[in-house]
């Protein structure tokens, strides 16, 4: 079927497949730099185990080691995405050189540690958002914000106020909003003695951080929960209960959600309404658990396209950040990359091709037989089709054009790093 031939079936149910076209076009998603090396970053030892209850597995070949590497690996995923790619940087993919003075601990980062991906961001009309890094680093006692050693909890702190500084000229520079997400791996292996000690700390912290001057309408502090990780089975600091008090708690904090971060049953799809009821604004990050947070690649699944029509119906595309976050080094890093954030841009277009103020209608009405017909009938319309004309007035590869870009790639680039 052709695209003519999609339209027309579309636009018979209502629905405009050219305006949901050029808005998607206008929906910024983060892109995460931690795809393109194992989460591991360029502010210490490359080799060192990843800590904070996360984990990469797999050894692929032509992980990026350096900046430069990393940068050459985030243009060949812009060259094979469409839509409006942001990007989404840790602490410690911060740039030491010699002219900024080499390297510094997390506590003394500047703005002039991230003048490279500035200039980068720049160049490529991207906005950027970052994070603060928590783990990966000798002073995780293991606890950070929420230790009761005062100076492993200062120098955390102090961490955090840097990334403030910074998400402030990342926003400045870029003259787009910069997120910045707040997540430790926080917590405890077996069963704690002491719960709430740690969660006031955290709470002080917080605080601490947040006390750091910026301009609220373009620095965006995200809390982000988690319920358990690697390591932390039994005890949680950050909790999703802990995480959602405080970002409502504050004018000048948001809520985060992880899909990963909940009990399999669980859905985000299902909060994401919760928090728009009482929150203006709130983050997501997309990513694929699977039986836990296990980082895996953004499929075109059915919990993808429920998050994306949830954020579609609440009319929330400029209520959400949307971000990526997994991380899976047993495949082609940018083939990981280029497929997750695809995926997300079909789920939102799919999204945006839904009738809904039909179904909310029938919803009303109370009529769910025929709301549960045209639901499923809606399943098999020529999306595909407007997938097609959607990379095309993006300039982008459609389906089936766009692997073997991968492969040279890989064969040219990524596997002479050795
Ligand atoms: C970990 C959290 C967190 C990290 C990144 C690297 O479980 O999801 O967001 O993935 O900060
Ligand atoms: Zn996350």
């Amino acid at each position: 079927m052709s695209y003519a031939e999609a339209k027309a079936k579309y636009a018979a149910i209502g629905i405009d497949t050219d305006a949901a076209i050029q808005k998607l076009k206008s929906v910024p998603v983060a892109l995460h730099c931690w795809q393109g090396d194992d989460v591991r970053g360029f502010d210490g030892d490359p080799n060192a185990a990843l800590t904070g209850g996360i984990q990469t597995t797999g050894n692929y070949p032509g992980r990026a080691r350096t900046p430069e590497e990393l940068m050459a690996d985030i243009d060949k995923v812009i060259e094979l995405v469409p839509g409006k790619v942001k990007m989404n940087l840790h602490a410690c993919y911060a740039i030491f050189d010699e002219e900024n003075g080499g390297w510094v601990d997390r506590d003394k980062l500047e703005p002039k540690h991230f003048k490279k991906w500035v200039d980068f961001c720049k160049s490529r009309g991207m906005g950027c958002d970052f994070n603060p890094t928590f783990f990966s680093h000798p002073k995780c006692d293991p606890l950070t914000l929420s230790s009761p050693n005062e100076e492993t909890r200062k120098f955390w702190v102090e961490h955090g106020k840097a990334c403030v500084r910074i998400s402030q000229y990342l926003a400045d520079e870029l003259g787009e909003p910069c997120v910045m997400n707040i997540w430790t791996g926080d917590g405890y292996k077996d069963i704690p003695a002491d719960r709430i000690g740690p969660r006031v700390r955290y709470k002080q912290s917080f605080d601490e951080i947040l006390s750091e001057p910026f301009d609220k309408t373009k620095v965006y502090p995200c809390a982000e929960s988690k319920v358990f990780g690697i390591g932390v089975e039994s005890y949680t600091v950050g909790s999703a209960e802990w995480c959602l008090k405080y970002a409502s708690g504050r004018d000048d904090c948001i809520s985060l959600m992880d899909n990963g971060h909940y009990h399999p049953t669980e859905v985000v799809s299902d909060k994401i309404s919760a928090i728009l009821a009482y929150d203006e604004k709130m983050a997501l990050h997309v990513t694929r658990g699977v039986r836990w947070d296990s980082d895996h690649v953004v499929l075109f699944d059915d919990e993808t396209r429920e998050i994306c029509k949830e954020i579609v119906r609440c009319d929330a595309l400029d209520r959400v950040f949307i971000a990526l976050d997994y991380f899976d080094a047993s495949i082609n890093r940018v083939a990981a990359w280029t497929t997750g954030f695809r995926n997300l841009q079909k789920c939102l277009l799919f999204a945006l091709l839904e009738p809904n103020e039909t179904f909310k209608k029938l919803q009303d009405e109370g009529n769910f037989s025929k709301l549960m017909v045209l639901q499923e009938e809606l399943k098999s319309f020529p999306f595909g089709d407007v997938w097609e004309e959607y990379c095309r007035v993006c300039g982008k590869p459609a389906d089936g054009a766009w692997y073997p870009a991968i492969e040279a790639y890989e064969n040219e680039v990524q596997r002479k790093r050795v």
